[in-house]
């Protein structure tokens, strides 16, 4: 089969082009990675090109050593994806150790993976393990509700977490585990990608300061529907906090320890302090 008519390509690109409808990818912002299941890649294998050279990750991921992704380019558009996938994406093999990576599909105009490749694939790491495999899509957006509600709250993992949980009923349940926030931080290198892999060991959903937000999920729809949860949550905030600075009613702390019984989710409770 040729790679752009297999499913998960078809779902990528869809991701992609939704995320820019939705206004989360301003010029080349953003970026999408999937590990590729074995029989996806058996079913595109006779499109794969294997004599790429190995190139640096920058970062060690033996986890994921001769696994595939298929990966957002550095400097592409999501705006052009749906015309031009070929020239935007690229499906790339990690090689045995871990630390080298090769091209085998895409990117038919030069380019490499997106430029926050090590932070996609330690997160990758992270999650595969936290989740038996069950995670395969790492995205990453800069949807701004989230972005202007790290000017004006404090960047703590329980203040973000009660304050989205409690703009709408469902959120508790559609991201039970919270929200992790990191500071800000140069984008692009190591350190970041430490820091946001060490939250994502807890969290499916980690906030970069003034930056945007990067989420884990077990498919595209998933994926996408937590950072479209997470977004339209802090759109209500920006709201809210916009017509007044204090609620004249909200979810209590005990509304979601009800709702936790009845919707069979836990909620840890040092999100649920009192205020
Ligand atoms: O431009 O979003 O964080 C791609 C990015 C870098
Ligand atoms: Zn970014």
């Amino acid at each position: 089969m040729k790679v752009l008519e297999a499913g998960f390509v078809q779902g990528f690109i869809r991701m992609c082009n939704d995320g820019w409808e939705q206004g989360w990818h301003e010029r080349n912002g953003g970026n999408l990675t999937y590990r590729i299941k074995q029989e996806e890649v058996e079913a595109v294998r006779e499109d794969l090109c294997t004599d790429g050279e190995w190139k640096e990750i920058g970062t060690s991921v033996p986890k994921l050593s001769a696994d595939f992704f298929l990966v957002t380019g550095s400097g592409k558009y999501f705006r052009n994806t749906i015309l031009m996938p070929e020239d935007s994406l690229a499906i790339v093999e990690i090689d045995e150790t871990g630390e080298k990576y090769r091209i085998c599909w895409g990117l038919v105009n030069g380019g490499r993976p997106t430029s926050e490749f090590p932070s996609h694939l330690m997160n990758h790491e992270v999650k595969m393990a936290a989740t038996g495999g069950k995670h395969r899509v790492i995205y990453h957006a800069h949807p701004a509700n989230v972005i202007a509600l790290t000017f004006v709250l404090p960047l703590k993992d329980e203040i973000f977490t009660r304050e989205l949980w409690e703009m709408a009923t469902e959120c508790p349940v559609v991201f039970p585990d919270g929200i992790g926030v990191v500071g800000w931080m140069v984008p692009g290198g190591r350190e970041i990608a430490v820091a946001t892999s060490e939250l994502m060991k807890r969290y499916d959903v980690a906030i970069w300061a003034h930056h945007g937000m990067f989420v884990s999920g077990e498919d595209f729809d998933l994926t996408f529907g937590l950072m479209h949860t997470v977004e339209k949550s802090a759109e209500i905030l920006v709201k809210v906090l916009s017509m007044r600075q204090d609620k004249q009613q909200t979810i209590s702390a005990q509304n979601f320890r009800d709702l936790a019984v009845d919707f069979k989710v836990n909620l840890p409770e040092k999100f649920l302090y009192e205020k």
